[in-house]
């Protein structure tokens, strides 16, 4: 049975950007980038994607591919609220619901019909946010997040058990959860380019190339993934972070990236109902030489702007100034989450009226 539902919004910065503004709406919108060709894309309308303009992609790459796109800078909040418009639909729907990003959720309906409550979902979300979001049912997570993959953008697929191997079998194996450039090009070399061939691999000799993550993969190409959907778990910590397409030193591309992962990770964080007590920028250079910086508040912290400055301040505190080939933002340190925070708040009211104000 196909029970497992996986939302994922289309283009989703470049998407509210468009409906804010009706009058972008059909044109290679980019966001993340300035026409001053700095900073790095965030995402793409799918009209600039038509010109090969990509995320994490450096603007003056995007600027030479769609020379008519419109670079819009991230706006955050906005983002970030019609995340929790879309994770409220979610919740209103289904009590299983798994946030992956701020715009991706998986859902469980338990007993329910997976199909109808995906269409009712699908439906609600163009109706009550004005945008489209993809939708995959299928027996498990993987699946559906391959399925919505799949039916980009506005897309509904469902993969019942009896299609999982015409569905997979022909994929290219970088289409397999884990498998970058890096190991796609190491599967090449052993003549594995498909899942159908990865299937059919000897074992012993994937065993040696891939180590221990050749039993995952083969369970993945067989479609088999059990992992329960993370409803009660406790968030220890989120991150975004990007590999660059191209090693960057300009400290300003490296600002405006990590601005960008301040909105989407705020976005997440207002989507779980969380605040950070830390924040930790980390930086991989050319030579793999890996350095963090973090820095304690305070005061718990949730907004876009606070985590763009500390950000902006950490990256201040990276001395070495050579070229970057990783940049990522971390937050965690939650157990001040707004539910202590109101506990404080009650605790300091009642101790203003014993005392009679201070
Ligand atoms: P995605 O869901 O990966 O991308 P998308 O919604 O723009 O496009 P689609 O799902 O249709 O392929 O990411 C959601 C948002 O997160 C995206 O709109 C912008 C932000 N983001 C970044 O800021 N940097 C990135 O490198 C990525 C991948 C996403
Ligand atoms: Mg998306």
């Amino acid at each position: 049975m196909a029970r497992i539902v996986h939302v994922d919004m289309d283009a989703f910065f470049a998407a509210v950007e468009q409906h804010d503004r009706p009058e972008l709406r059909g044109k290679p919108v980019i966001v993340g980038g300035s026409a001053a060709s700095r900073g790095v894309v965030s995402t793409a309308s799918y009209e600039a994607r038509r010109f090969g303009v990509r995320s994490a992609m450096a603007a003056r790459e995007a600027q030479r591919l769609c020379p008519q796109g419109v670079f819009l800078p991230v706006r955050g909040s906005r983002y970030a609220e019609v995340s929790r418009q879309m994770m409220a639909i979610l919740r209103d729907e289904v009590a299983s619901v798994e946030p992956i990003s701020v715009d991706e959720a998986y859902l469980d309906p338990g007993g329910g019909d997976a199909v109808a409550v995906a269409a009712r979902v699908k439906s609600r979300i163009r109706e009550e946010t004005g945008l489209t979001a993809s939708i995959g049912v299928a027996p498990n997570k993987f699946l559906a997040k391959l399925a919505s993959d799949l039916g980009k953008p506005d897309g509904f697929v469902v993969i019942n058990p009896e299609d999982v191997d015409r569905v997979l079998l022909p994929l290219p194996v970088r289409m397999l959860p884990g498998i970058g450039p890096k190991s796609a090009g190491d599967l090449a070399a052993l003549g594995i380019h498909t899942v159908a061939e990865l299937r059919s691999a000897d074992r012993g000799l994937l065993g040696l190339h891939l180590g221990r993550r050749a039993g995952e993969l083969l369970r993945l190409a067989h479609g088999e993934d059990d992992r329960p959907l993370e409803i009660e778990r406790e968030t220890k910590s989120l991150a975004a972070e990007t590999t660059f397409s191209v090693d960057v030193g300009d400290r300003d591309v490296l600002r405006g990236q990590l601005h960008s992962f301040a909105a989407e990770l705020a976005g997440r964080m207002a989507a779980a109902g969380l605040k950070a007590r830390t924040i930790t920028v980390k930086a991989r250079f050319r030579d793999f030489q890996t350095v963090s910086r973090s820095q304690t508040m305070p005061r718990p912290v949730s907004e876009a702007v606070e985590l763009a400055e500390v950000a902006d301040d950490l990256l201040s505190r990276i001395e070495r100034r050579d070229l970057m080939r990783l940049i990522g933002l971390q937050v965690s340190g939650f157990g001040e989450g707004p539910r202590a925070e109101q506990l404080r708040f009650d605790f300091a009211q009642g101790m203003g009226e014993v005392q009679g104000g201070r």
